[in-house]
């Protein structure tokens, strides 16, 4: 376990980096931990470094001063890695790692490396948002790092829904709702919400979706050249996955986006047995038993045909076990 009062002994200058593609858990993480240094340790300066801002968090506390331009070289007394699995999901963040007198990890990833100095790895976390409410001193919280957190944990738990949620979860939860936030707008604003187009691209996505192996499999793809005409980037097709895996019948639920030629990021949701990290894990990527993601090569068969054998094995063992 990390305390966050302990870490900051002697410590004047404080760089919080997430993974790339920094979602609400990542985001909310951060910015939760940025707010509470700024709040109760004033003599310490503090910078956020996320790839991008998600539009629908830019209410957080802290969210407009977050740099996503890493072009600078600064050092730091201190690195904190927050929801990132390894070195290269924090990007090119990870120089500030690298060049810091100490660094800190805490995450919830099964598939965490342990890269830092000191490294707090919950698996059993529903979120790190969860962990990093844990490393701070509950009373020196203050209503707009509740928010942060919030956002984290409802991000990761799909609003308290998927197995991840635990008792733990829920009274932390009823802690931050303590602190006076507008838990039923910040659900309806950052994890409901959707733009016209991100709502046009889901369409498209389910539209043109195709079942496997007796409909336990369902399979969305989004080209780039439909990226391009609906004119939306990677962050808009969240969510897709989630709603391909609500069909009746599916184990597990395929979302692949183009990012060149013949390459895909896959993202992988499992509502049964299936341990999807173990199979983006094979390929490289990684997450949670229930919720994973890796960038595959190849045409878009190849790519669909090497990821369902490989669930297609997980069922069969699972048949007969
Ligand atoms: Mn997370």
């Amino acid at each position: 376990m990390i305390r966050l009062t302990n870490e900051l002994q002697n410590v004047k200058t404080v760089a919080i980096a997430g993974h790339i593609r920094p979602d609400g858990d990542c985001t909310g993480s951060c910015l939760a931990a940025a707010g509470y240094i700024r709040e109760n340790f004033p003599g310490i300066s503090v910078d956020v470094y996320l790839e991008s801002m998600n539009p629908n968090f830019l209410f957080l506390k802290g969210a407009k001063e977050v740099k996503t331009d890493w072009t600078e070289d600064k050092t730091y007394d201190l690195f904190i890695a927050l929801d990132a699995s390894d070195r290269e999901r924090l990007g090119e963040a990870v120089k500030y790692l690298e060049t810091a007198g100490r660094s800190l990890c805490i995450d919830h990833h099964i598939t965490n490396t342990g890269f830092a100095d000191e490294n707090w790895i919950d698996a059993q976390a529903s979120s790190t948002a969860e962990l990093v409410w844990q490393a701070m001193d509950e009373e020196r919280i203050s209503k707009e790092t509740a928010e942060s957190i919030y956002v984290g944990i409802i991000n990761d738990t799909g609003v308290f829904q998927y197995t991840n949620t635990t008792e733990k979860t829920m009274q932390i939860a009823g802690k931050l709702m303590a602190k006076g936030i507008d838990f039923s707008h910040i659900i309806e604003e950052t994890f409901y919400r959707k733009t016209y187009v991100q709502n046009q691209v889901l369409g498209r996505a389910l539209m043109e979706s195709i079942l496997l192996l007796d409909g336990k499999i369902i399979v969305g793809r989004i080209r780039q050249k439909d990226m391009e005409f609906y004119g939306v980037g990677p962050s808009d097709l969240d969510g897709i996955v989630s709603q391909l895996r609500v069909t009746a019948g599916v184990e597990v639920a395929i979302f692949l986006y183009e990012t060149g030629t013949q390459e895909y990021k896959a993202s992988l949701r499992s509502n049964g047995p299936v341990d999807v990290s173990a199979v983006c894990s094979y390929f490289g990527g990684g997450g949670h038993v229930k919720a994973a993601g890796c960038t595959m090569h190849g045409s878009i068969y190849d790519v669909v045909n090497n990821l369902t054998l490989h669930i297609e094995k997980q069922l069969q063992d699972h048949e007969e076990g």
